[in-house]
């Protein structure tokens, strides 16, 4: 979507203050290893765009999966602004019912339409990413886009345990583990990964890889609070759930290799 080719093995994303910092931090951190390389940003007709390295360059027919991390995917500040102002979504009250006619409310239903937060909760709990801290956003093989939902996520992992590279992405996933633990961003500098992906990409030819990508919600955190990331979310803790995820994946990775 925000995300377009470059010359030169880069790719320009719309430019977000809050993901520019993060990846400026991120490229002198011991997860500099998991991001794609930061070359700054450039304006072009008028639009000002974050420069990235191209995580697809080189590669033929790459199979390419979005996993959304964390046990939500909205900020807090999402339910402040649903509380101090009850505005509805139409739009988002399409996707909804395109999923599922009997998810709204009556009062949802009669007014077509919901709060953001709530389409976001909705999403949240009606996929995987409430009870396992991620969920699969969408793969891509041999061109096809498929959006995934929640009921496809053993398929899901079916279809990469199809592809040769399992026991390369679950190594990866482990060393992404022990780089957490190493990464004064995420220890130290507080943050709450909200939002954020990673991204499994491998083809034919080349060794599985997985990327940290999307940080347009990963805000430092108040200077009081520090984050364990392996707990729980409860309102006003702002855990992001990031290592619960990690962890659910890691499993259901080494379940998919035994089979
Ligand atoms: C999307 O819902 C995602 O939650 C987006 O989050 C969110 O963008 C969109 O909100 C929302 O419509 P679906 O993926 O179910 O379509 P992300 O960008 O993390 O993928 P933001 O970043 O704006 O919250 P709107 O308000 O942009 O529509
Ligand atoms: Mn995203």
């Amino acid at each position: 979507g925000n995300v377009r080719l470059s010359e030169g093995g880069e790719v320009l994303k719309r430019f977000c203050e809050v993901e520019a910092i993060c990846l400026q931090a991120l490229m002198f951190d011991a997860l500099c290893q998991f991001v794609p390389h930061y070359f700054g940003h450039i304006s072009q007709d008028g639009e000002r765009y974050i420069r990235l390295e191209d995580l697809l360059s080189g590669l033929k027919n790459p199979v390419i999966m979005d996993c959304k991390m964390g046990v939500r995917t909205y900020q807090e500040e999402e339910i402040i602004k649903a509380r101090s102002n009850g505005s509805v979504r139409s739009d988002m009250y399409q996707k909804m019912v395109k999923v599922d006619l009997a998810a709204p409310t009556a009062e949802e239903h009669a007014q077509k339409g919901v709060t953001k937060l709530r389409y976001l909760q909705w999403r949240d709990d009606s996929s995987s990413t409430s009870s396992l801290g991620f969920r699969i956003e969408g793969i891509v093989v041999r061109n096809m886009r498929l959006k995934a939902c929640s009921s496809q996520i053993h398929q899901n992992i079916l279809i990469l345990s199809l592809c040769v590279s399992q026991e390369a992405y679950e190594s990866r996933l482990q060393a992404l583990n022990e780089s957490l633990k190493e990464s004064s961003f995420f220890n130290r500098h507080e943050v709450s990964l909200i939002g954020s992906s990673l991204l499994f990409v491998h083809d034919c030819s080349s060794k599985a890889n997985i990327w940290m990508i999307d940080f347009g919600k990963t805000i430092p955190t108040p200077k009081d609070v520090r984050l364990r990331h392996d707990v729980p979310w409860v309102e006003g803790n702002r855990e992001d759930g990031y290592l619960i995820g990690l962890t659910s994946l890691i499993t259901l990775l080494g379940e998919a290799i035994k089979q």
